[in-house]
């Protein structure tokens, strides 16, 4: 028995943009329900976790935007993903600024030994308060998933951390900043820049993450932040970065993904319908996770 569980979770607070917060509506619309029921025997929609409208935390001393109120929403997400995952659903967490995947890992990691993380991303979101050129949260979720940040945030789901550096694997980089770059050398956690897709093709990549990753977790969680891809694929995002990853390259990667059966859980994250072109950024999330859940033309 096959079931999914979609949770919306309509958090804006990890970065200075509006609009993101309406990321799951955006998905919903473009149709996630009505196109992966054809793939899973039960598809059950938990609605969008309870974010209201809360004020702005302005705390420039500490360098972290909406410290505490990321603190507590990410909680009940991850209260959410837990739920599902002792339900025996798979659990596709729609965003949401990409702060969201400090919920999103807290409620998966508890339940693998080696739980693997696919970084789908232009960015690395390594950065911690000392490194963060913008005091914005959704640059942070890796590092703070390692256990490197605010305890408020590393303490989310009561433990920490959530994964080790090694069983990491980040797809798509095109933008670092120093002491993200120090920290994934410091680390050696392993990256493929768009210099390594272009110079190896993105089949490769994937063979060597699934490799990579099979032979060293028991489960690998798929965070994928849409500006991964080239804005022109992808233009509904805050923070757009030329030169990504295509259209097809990332159903290639989706598609080699549903083929080897590593992935676990999933979160499409930074969708935002304000700076979008009539829904096209909601609609390739859509088509991914079609490919992703093993949507085939013949
Ligand atoms: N690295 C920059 C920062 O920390 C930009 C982060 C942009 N983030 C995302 N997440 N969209 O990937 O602010
Ligand atoms: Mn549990
Ligand atoms: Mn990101
Ligand atoms: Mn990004």
């Amino acid at each position: 028995m096959k079931k999914l569980a979609i949770i919306g979770m309509p958090m804006d607070l990890g970065q200075r943009r509006r609009g993101v917060d309406m990321g799951p509506s955006a998905i919903r619309y473009a149709g996630v329900n009505e196109r992966l029921k054809k793939l899973f025997d039960e598809v059950l929609d938990y609605g969008d976790i309870p974010i209201g409208r809360p004020e702005v935390e302005v705390d420039p001393e500490s360098n972290l935007r909406n410290l505490h109120l990321i603190a507590e929403k990410t909680e009940l997400l991850s209260k959410e993903v837990d739920k599902a995952i002792e339900s025996a659903s798979f659990p596709l967490v729609l965003g949401g600024d990409h702060s969201i995947a400090i919920g999103t890992l807290a409620g998966v990691a508890k339940h693998y030994e080696n739980l693997g993380v696919i970084w789908y991303d232009a960015h690395g979101d390594l950065n911690t308060a000392e490194t963060s050129p913008t005091g914005n949260i959704h640059g942070m979720p890796l590092a703070v998933s390692l256990g490197m940040g605010h305890p408020l945030l590393t303490n989310v789901g009561g433990y920490e951390p959530k994964i080790k550096a090694e069983n990491i694997v980040i797809i798509g980089a095109r933008s670092l900043d120093e002491g993200e770059r120090e920290l994934i050398k410091e680390k050696g956690i392993k990256v493929y820049t768009m210099h390594e897709i272009d110079r190896i093709g993105m089949t490769k990549v994937m063979e060597e993450s699934i490799a990579y990753l099979k032979e060293r977790t028991d489960g690998v969680h798929l965070s994928l932040d849409l500006d991964g891809l080239d804005p022109h694929d992808a233009p509904g995002v805050g923070t757009p970065v030329n030169g990504g990853i295509s259209y097809r390259e990332s159903h290639l990667a989706m598609e080699m993904l549903a083929e080897s059966q590593i992935i676990t859980s999933a979160e499409f994250v930074e969708v935002n319908p304000i700076l979008d072109d009539k829904n096209k950024t909601a609609t390739v999330a859509v088509a991914l996770m079609g490919s992703l859940f093993g949507e085939k033309l013949l």
